[in-house]
């Protein structure tokens, strides 16, 4: 049995977060508390998660859908630096996560992850988040590549209906989370609230054929995963670290069927990969490929002929191939048992066979194995 108390020392931790984070005491204070309050009104952080579907769970709208696909942005491809000026929408969506679950997503745009935001090393960036008027809460972004307090937390803490700006230099160029920093922070994390911001240096990175957008992150819901409805979070096992499910690009399948990655053999392949957790650290891996270049956790620097890289939670990489066989493979966070949690996607691979790389003499069933 989880101790009395356990709910008092959560919000112990969550209040050193908000601080970690920057937010102002002054502003922190009572607003951190009606914020809480609000949140576990919704979403009473219960000392133990029911088996079954909670009388609170709606029944599963007969057309629900998941989220559109995230909005990846093209290379910036610009000689010099310039104003830049982004802007994102908080806001509340309902959409699929898995056959039979439905979410309340609560997105920047309307999707999961939001969208990329992509300028160059020395831009200068006004960002404005606006708040949708049918938000619950408050919301804000921190994006990791923005040097000041909070990384913009501080300044954009907005309610439902009102509009921050905030400016800043993208001073180093890489591979950057940029997520919602309103407390409880992870529960933000965990409804859909982050995305990547790239900063390129000056000249870009090399031309490829294709690039994609991924981001992994966890979710924690209340009843049971296998039964159908519209289901809540769990803050008790978002605490304990026990997602229900991990998935990429906010649902399981969204990188499936009509909504795989898709190359052609030869392509030069780019994928920015961002974990935004809230909990889970992600050792990214490619079923059937190999990194011929990772940019780990995002650096200049890179390593070549890498099997799996190891993405932090908050954290983001540039991994880099070349197709080389026709087929489908299959993304992956190489801690497989997530895979049952969601954390699959598929990259289908067409044009003709390569058999001087690949090719089966001797197929001893005809149900092809993993890896
Ligand atoms: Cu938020």
């Amino acid at each position: 049995m989880p101790h009395k108390n356990s709910g008092k020392r959560i919000r112990e931790l969550l209040w050193q977060i908000a601080r970690v984070a920057a937010l102002p005491a002054a502003l922190c204070t009572p607003w951190y508390a009606a914020c809480v309050q609000a949140q576990e009104a919704q979403n009473p952080p219960a000392s133990s998660s029911p088996a079954s579907v909670p009388a609170e769970a709606q029944i599963l709208p007969a057309k629900l859908e998941r989220l559109p696909a995230p909005a990846i942005a093209p290379p910036v491809n610009r000689k010099k630096p310039a104003a830049v000026h982004i802007e994102l929408e908080a806001r509340p969506v309902t959409g699929l996560l898995a056959d039979g679950i439905g979410y309340h997503y609560r997105t920047f745009n309307g999707t999961v992850p939001g969208p990329m935001i992509r300028v160059r090393q020395g831009d200068t960036v006004k960002l404005t988040l606006k708040n949708a008027l049918d938000s619950p809460v408050s919301h804000s972004i921190d994006s990791h590549g923005v040097l000041g307090p909070g990384g913009g937390g501080k300044v954009t803490q907005t309610p439902p209906g009102a509009t921050s700006v905030f400016q800043f230099k993208a001073m180093n160029p890489g591979v950057f989370i940029y997520h919602c920093a309103t407390p409880m922070i992870p529960y933000h994390l965990s409804h859909g609230m982050y995305g990547l911001m790239v900063v390129e240096p000056p000249g870009g990175w090399p031309k490829v054929d294709r690039e994609f957008y991924v981001m992994q992150g966890d979710i924690y819901l209340k009843g049971d995963r296998t039964q159908s409805g519209v289901l809540e979070v769990a803050v008790d096992k978002m605490a304990k670290e026990t997602p229900d499910f991990v998935v990429f690009n906010g649902s399981a399948g969204s990188l499936s069927k009509e909504r795989a990655l898709k190359a052609k053999v030869g392509d030069t392949v780019r994928i920015f990969f961002g974990n935004a957790g809230p909990n889970l650290v992600s050792s990214f891996h490619i079923i059937g490929e190999i990194f011929d270049k990772v940019h780990p956790e995002g650096a200049t620097e890179t390593l070549s002929n890498v099997q799996s890289t190891l993405v932090p939670a908050g954290g983001a990489t540039m991994v880099e191939f070349k197709t080389q066989v026709p087929g489908t493979y299959i993304l992956v966070d190489h801690s497989l048992g997530r895979l049952q949690k969601g954390a699959a996607g598929f990259l289908d691979v067409e044009g003709p066979p390569n058999p001087k790389i690949y090719q089966s003499i001797q197929q001893g069933s005809q149900d092809g194995g993993g890896h």
